[in-house]
């Protein structure tokens, strides 16, 4: 492992892919490896990038990503399917509406699409997007259809979210209204090369001046086509333009300071729930006290209460060895 990680900050990209493999499988190396790669994280910036099936997400990641390598930018790009079972490399559609960079060695593509991950798919993705920041990648680009809860919250990942919406498919106001305006920090209107565009742009315009707080940050509505090339630079400059105001204001700052809080009480939450299903395995105090419950001779509450202390004393003799114990730099 510690070979691995060495690999990993030589710059080998068969490294970045093993371990992001570690990750993805819940390996019980990934809370090492997340440890050692923390002190290179928090360099990357995050752009996600959602909307419906069809939207264009892929095309416009990847020529995105065309005009970023031409200003020799790198970029770490994370493809979530949820509805797809495949994970670990990249799915063929993907390798192919990203074909262009495919040798290139500043840019770097994974799939995930496993539902059943065991950290969740969420958890997951912010672990791997860390393993792309870690391994220096200047930006790191997510994209995700944005439907469900589980997508949402891999959105509030990123430091600015691009909504994805398409003249014709019918969804803007739908989108829109599907909760997904409260993420969005720029508004793209891809194929902007098909009529109804104009339309569209204007309908998210309306909607923005009916409820957008203007106090805060009104997202700019950018037409632009992967087909044609169109808007793309603008595309850019607006992403440009949120990161500014978010270092201006010094809402970066405290975004990612509340971010790594709340990573770090994820992660005790999730440590502290494999050690109560690891102490429930096995037979002892805990299946006594859930017996007593079933006989009626203790309440429910009493139990937990006696279950968190036992398990709190078992985590001082087993659990504090067990994990990464050191300190940064
Ligand atoms: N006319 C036109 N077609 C586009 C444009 N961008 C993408 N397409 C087409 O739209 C289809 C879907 O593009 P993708 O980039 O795969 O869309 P996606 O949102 O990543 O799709 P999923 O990941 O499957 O949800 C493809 O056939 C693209 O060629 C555009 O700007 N104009
Ligand atoms: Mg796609």
């Amino acid at each position: 492992m510690n070979n691995l990680v060495e690999r990993f900050r030589n710059g080998e990209q068969l490294a970045l892919a093993r371990l992001i493999s570690v990750i993805e499988n819940e390996d019980a190396r990934r809370n090492e490896v997340m440890a050692q790669l923390y002190p290179l994280m928090g360099k990357a910036y995050i752009v996600g990038v959602t909307g419906s099936p069809g939207a264009g997400k892929s095309s416009l990641v990847d020529r995105m990503s065309m005009i970023l390598r031409k200003r020799d930018e790198t970029i770490g790009i994370i493809a979530v399917d949820p509805s797809s079972p495949f994970s670990g490399g990249a799915l063929l559609g993907d390798r192919i509406r990203m074909q262009t960079h495919a040798l290139d060695k500043g840019v770097f593509i994974r799939s995930m699409g496993t539902r059943g991950s065991l950290g969740g798919l969420a958890h997951t993705t912010k672990d791997v997007a860390k393993a792309m920041d870690a391994f220096g990648f200047q930006w790191v680009v997510i994209e995700t259809v944005g439907v469900g809860q589980a997508e949402i919250d891999i959105m509030h990942l990123a430091d600015t979210t691009i909504v994805i919406l398409t003249p014709g498919a019918g969804d803007s106001i739908q989108t829109i209204k599907a909760g997904i305006m409260e993420i969005a920090d720029v508004f793209a209107v891809n194929k902007s090369d098909l009529p109804g565009a104009d339309r569209v742009a204007t309908e998210i315009e309306t909607m923005l001046d009916l409820h957008c707080d203007t106090t805060k940050w009104r997202p700019p509505v950018v037409q632009v086509s992967s087909v044609t090339n169109m808007g793309l630079e603008n595309l850019l400059e607006a992403i440009e333009n949120h990161r500014q105001h978010l270092l201006t204001t010094g809402v970066f700052q405290k975004i990612r300071q509340e971010r790594i809080k709340e990573e770090t009480l994820e992660i005790v939450n999730h440590q502290w729930q494999q050690l109560v299903s690891r102490q429930v395995k096995i037979p002892g105090r805990i299946n006594e006290l859930l017996q007593e419950v079933l006989n009626r001779k203790i309440d429910p509450y009493t139990a937990a209460n006696n279950i968190l202390a036992h398990v709190a004393t078992s985590f001082k003799s087993e659990g504090a060895e067990a994990g990464p114990q050191r300190k940064i730099m």
